[in-house]
């Protein structure tokens, strides 16, 4: 019991990806930060920006994307429903799905650990599954955590990289 309260209490690591595709989108993830630093969260390690095209469709306009480490007393639960109040306070409207949006913020992993919860509708998993696949994930987390392992499978950030398309590899900037 006592023990079950110690982790209860402890302070959770964790790895959120910031985007912005709309508007003013420097500004748009430093007012981000901002508004995380106020839930409260600690932001520990910021990546820089990197411009990456919209995925999946690569015609919406480009993305400013970077990955924080964050210290935060929330369980993944709490700091998911934030995240989403964040979103909403910088003006994101959920229209079609992957649309361009002012703000978003996704949980990339919390603790280091495989994790599946159920919030309302949504599933929230962590790691994020398709993070593999996105360069604008792996780039900005490899710059800031390079000893970075997937939990599933213990496959590191490097062999995740070198799994990306080519095109994947090319198109993205570090501004
Ligand atoms: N986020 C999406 C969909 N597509 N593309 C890029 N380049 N960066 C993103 O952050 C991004 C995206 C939905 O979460
Ligand atoms: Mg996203
Ligand atoms: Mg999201």
């Amino acid at each position: 019991m006592i023990r079950r309260d110690i982790l209860e209490n402890q302070a959770n690591i964790c790895f959120l990806a910031i985007g912005s595709n709309l508007g003013d989108k420097i500004n748009n993830i430093n007012s981000s930060k901002k508004l995380l630093e106020k839930i409260p969260v600690k932001i520990l390690v910021s990546s820089s920006i990197y411009l990456t095209p919209a995925w999946p469709n690569p015609k919406d306009p480009a993305f400013n994307n970077v990955v924080v480490k964050i210290k935060t007393m929330l369980n993944l639960k709490t700091l998911f429903k934030e995240i989403k109040k964040i979103e909403t306070t910088l003006g994101r409207v959920n229209k079609v799905r992957n649309s361009p949006r002012t703000c978003d913020i996704d949980i990339i992993d919390f603790n280091g650990k495989n994790m599946s919860i159920n919030f309302g509708s949504q599933n929230i998993i962590v790691p994020h599954p398709r993070m593999k696949n996105r360069n604008f994930v792996l780039f900005p987390l490899f710059e800031i955590e390079k000893n970075w392992q997937h939990p599933a499978n213990n496959r590191n950030i490097i062999d995740l990289m070198y799994n990306l398309s080519s095109k994947s590899l090319t198109t993205i900037k570090q501004i």
